[in-house]
């Protein structure tokens, strides 16, 4: 699928090759961070399944917020700009990332998008940037763009076995929104107990809140979350 992390062809991309891409993308993701941090801006991977819910997490946050922050986005996906669009309805400073063949975004191409355009005024003001990632459990979660912390988008309907089949993705998060949680009544074989479990075999710490963007439950933890990472980035 992507001929930059060589997920598609492990011939084409061999290991040197591998390591040499990700230690430029750890080059450039310090200097990301020095961005967010020298700006006091709170930037967060937003990571998980195509379908998962990730814009619909993120335009039930900025509905709730009602402006009480200031929110910045990049949204990335293979082609069309349809998130971007959605998140600036939503009240967020949106810019798409049209990754043409990448499977995940590189700190390559945050900043290109961030020195690009007014985002990057909008960013420097912002309280919250979010970096939605391609839909994708897998390669995203090796690089790293910056971010203070990663955030994985877990819908219910995704059934409960993911965090064990894909245990690099969720051993780095920081927080998992189980999301889509109005639709349970539906899926009778889907118990979030079962979902925690297994988050808890594969995350160092698990924390997961339960969030349906649809009906705005949960939302809230979400927000509480957001502050007091918030909190903690100030103080560090
Ligand atoms: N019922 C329900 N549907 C949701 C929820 N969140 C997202 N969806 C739907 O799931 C689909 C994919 O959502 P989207 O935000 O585009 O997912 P993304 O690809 O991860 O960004 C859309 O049709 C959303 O309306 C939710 O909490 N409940
Ligand atoms: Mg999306
Ligand atoms: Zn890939
Ligand atoms: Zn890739
Ligand atoms: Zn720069």
């Amino acid at each position: 699928m992507c001929d930059v992390c060589g997920c598609g062809d492990p011939h084409k991309v061999t290991l040197e090759v591998h390591a040499s891409l990700l230690s430029d993308n750890d080059r450039e993701a310090a200097h990301l961070r020095e961005h967010f941090v020298g700006s006091g801006v709170l930037a967060l991977n937003i990571m998980g399944s195509p379908g998962s819910g990730k814009t619909a997490l993120l335009e039930a946050t900025s509905r709730a917020l009602a402006g009480r922050l200031r929110l910045a986005a990049v949204s990335g996906d293979l082609a069309t700009s349809l998130d971007a669009e959605r998140l600036s309805a939503a009240g967020v400073f949106s810019a798409p990332i049209t990754t043409g063949s990448a499977c995940h975004l590189d700190a390559a191409m945050v900043h290109h998008a961030l020195h690009e355009g007014s985002l990057a005024a909008a960013v420097r003001g912002c309280d919250v940037f979010f970096i939605e990632n391609v839909g994708n459990l897998v390669c995203p979660a090796i690089y790293d763009l910056g971010q203070a912390a990663n955030v994985v988008v877990l819908s219910v309907t995704e059934g409960v076995d993911k965090p064990l089949k894909y245990p690099v993705m969720f051993r780095k998060a920081d927080l998992v929104v189980l999301t889509k949680v109005d639709l349970l009544p539906h899926l009778p074989g889907v118990s979030v107990s079962v979902i925690r479990e297994n988050l808890a075999r594969v995350m160092p710490s698990a924390r997961a809140i339960e969030v349906s963007a649809t009906s705005g439950v949960g939302v809230s933890a979400f927000l509480d979350w957001l502050d007091a990472r918030r909190a903690s980035s100030k103080r560090a």
